[in-house]
């Protein structure tokens, strides 16, 4: 046995040894692996069948009502040094933290299964690749994972191959929100979940490991892991150009990745292709460009609001093969949320008969984990070792006034300071209120392993002599009018703003200069065939001054609680760009 493997046997060991489970199974990702486990959690009812003959092999799995979503106030991030975690993570010294968690998971598995389960995220054979182990037992999560990630054998001979993986232990313990914590350990490479069986928060490749970990990981060997969808847009021409676009949980990602172009659109010959829908990780080519791979394999995406309107490619993936976690059920068995035309549900969510005074059939952060396989639009770039070169990153959030549809960087710095500025109204993706404005810098605020300060510096320090970076944007697709209702019709409408993007990256469209960046005039942006009228093209593109200084002395003061650590070119950035607005106040 090669070293590696002795040392993930030590560790699996010693973790029965504190957990106590009654059996051990290591996960080799086979199709009856899958198979006996599913029959197994169709029998403790920790799976429910779906209709055979509407969506064939697709499951219903019901959650602890008190756990639906991630859980931001019980994630640590635990540094030897508090000032590494940073103010936007909560923190606990890692002698404290194993302590308090160890705790928990003494004799946890009694009576139960401990699942290793080794991963690999991103293509098995790509070298920006990285593997981990998770421990679990969950079934569920077992399940889960084998859709999201390179699970089993193959990633277990890579990591005997290569040396390192990231260890994340996850027990369910009793579903218990006061006794539930997910803490990581960037120095140790390592995740310790216990109390909940909630996606981010128990599959512990996603937001623990290519998030939270690799960040800090990415920053000292020179690369990026960031919550953006990789999508491919291919021109009449027939040429593609990749887009990373980062956007907080519920803010639109998994929509923008597979959007179906507009009909004019798709009778010129665009195309659009899905790379990836949340994650993706960039390094600097050998051409200077950035290049980036999903390291996931699955999508674990929002179902309320999904319809063959809004995303047909989703519709088409969830026939056949999926798990569903939280959504309600109609008389016939088969899957409803929020958002579908058709159907009717007779059980809730919680399984209880559909009563609407008492809320949505669906829970609001209700989910859907497929292979992204089964996505009509999957590029199959999406396997290629070395990635796929990004002409354009996008950063957006979701805020009902002020920003405009969308604007442009002027360079890279300016950029930067664009997705540090970053700004959102909370969603139900976590526990807490939804709709509440908060600063969401380059939409990591709850996945930034590290500190915000020397995050912001990491990226400028990309803008090197040789590097030929991506334009940077930012986008609005939920500016609301007066009525309340949204401005611009999002959706596959918005490959009408990925063109201009487009264009401007090929140095074809037209721009007006603002101190906040440039924006299209109306005439810059194919709106043919929409309904807008042109007061709601103007308002979409206006720059409110007296709005974006309140906004700029905020973006001031939050760089400020970053103390000596945020970088002195964004507070030179911002000050330019404050004094660009007062200018155009004075001369108004
Ligand atoms: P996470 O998986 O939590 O990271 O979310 P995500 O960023 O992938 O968001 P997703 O694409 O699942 O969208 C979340 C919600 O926003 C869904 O209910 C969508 O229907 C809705 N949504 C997505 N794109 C648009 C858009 O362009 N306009 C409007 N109005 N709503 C949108
Ligand atoms: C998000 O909340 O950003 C998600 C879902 O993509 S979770 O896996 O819970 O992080
Ligand atoms: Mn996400």
């Amino acid at each position: 046995m090669t070293s590696q493997l002795a040392a993930l046997n030590r560790w699996v060991d010693d973790v029965a040894r504190l957990t106590q489970p009654d059996r051990i199974h290591w996960c080799d990702g086979s199709d009856a692996e899958a198979r006996e486990l599913n029959d197994l959690m169709v029998e403790r009812g920790d799976l429910i069948a779906l209709n055979e003959t509407t969506h064939p092999n697709c499951y219903l799995h019901r959650s602890n009502p008190s756990d639906v979503a991630r859980v931001e106030h019980l994630t640590l991030v635990c540094t030897p040094e508090r000032e590494d975690a940073g103010p936007n993570n909560h923190w606990m010294a890692p002698a404290e933290a194993h302590a308090k968690i160890d705790a928990l998971f003494a004799g946890c598995m009694r009576g139960r299964t401990l699942y290793v389960v080794p991963y690999c995220m991103g293509p098995i054979d790509s070298p920006i690749s990285r593997c981990g182990v998770e421990i679990t037992d969950s079934p569920y999560v077992v399940a889960n994972m084998r859709i999201m990630t390179r699970m089993g054998a193959a990633a277990l001979a890579r990591i005997e191959r290569e040396g390192t993986f990231v260890k994340g232990l996850h027990s369910i313990g009793e579903l218990d929100p006061e006794r539930r914590f997910i803490m990581h350990f960037p120095q140790e490479l390592s995740i310790k979940s216990y109390g909940s069986g909630y996606g981010g928060n128990a599959l512990l490749g996603k937001k623990c490991h290519a998030l939270r970990i690799a960040s800090h990981q990415a920053r000292s060997e020179g690369w990026l892991a960031e919550h953006m969808l990789i999508v491919g847009i291919e021109n009449p021409q027939g040429e593609t150009h990749y887009v990373a676009a980062a956007f907080p949980s519920a803010c639109g990602k998994t929509n923008l990745a597979m959007l179906i172009p507009p009909e004019g659109h798709r009778q010129a010959g665009w195309k659009v292709w899905t790379v990836g829908d949340d994650i993706c990780w960039m390094t600097p080519g050998a051409d200077g460009r950035l290049w980036a791979i999903n390291p996931e394999a699955g999508f674990f995406g929002v179902a309320p609001g999904t319809s063959a309107k809004t995303n047909p490619n989703a519709l088409a993936m969830l026939g056949h093969d999926t798990i569903f976690t939280n959504v309600g059920v109609t008389a016939d068995n088969q899957p409803w949320w929020e958002g579908l035309p058709e159907g009717t549900p007779v059980k809730d969510w919680q399984g209880r008969d559909f009563d609407p005074a008492r809320g949505p059939a669906a829970h609001p952060n209700s989910r859907f984990t497929v292979s992204a396989k089964q996505c009509p639009s999957y590029s199959p770039h999406t396997e290629d070792a070395r990635g796929v070169p990004i002409s354009a990153i996008v950063f957006g959030g979701r805020r009902e006034s002020l920003v405009p549809l969308v604007f442009e960087a002027r360079d890279w710095t300016h950029g930067v300071l664009v997705g540090a500025a970053m700004a959102s109204e909370t969603t139900a993706a976590a526990t807490g209120a939804v709709g509440v404005v908060r600063r969401d810098p380059m939409a990591m605020k709850p996945f930034c392993g590290y500190n915000y300060g020397d995050y912001f510096a990491h990226w400028l320090s990309f803008d090197r002599p040789g590097a030929k970076l991506p334009k940077i944007f930012h986008v609005n697709w939920f500016r609301k009018g007066a009525d309340g209702k949204f401005l611009w019709p999002g959706f596959g409408d918005n490959l009408r703003v990925l063109e201009w993007m487009l264009q401007r990256v090929a140095g074809s469209a037209g721009a007006e200069e603002t101190p906040i960046g440039n924006l299209p005039h109306a005439a810059d942006l194919d709106l043919a065939g929409l309904a807008l009228q042109p007061q709601q093209v103007d308002e979409l593109l206006r720059v409110d001054v007296e709005g974006w200084q309140r906004e700029i002395g905020e973006i001031g003061a939050y760089l400020d609680s970053y103390g000596a650590r945020a970088p002195a070119a964004l507070h030179r950035e911002r000050q330019r760009i404050a004094d660009a607005l007062e200018g155009c106040r004075e001369t108004a």
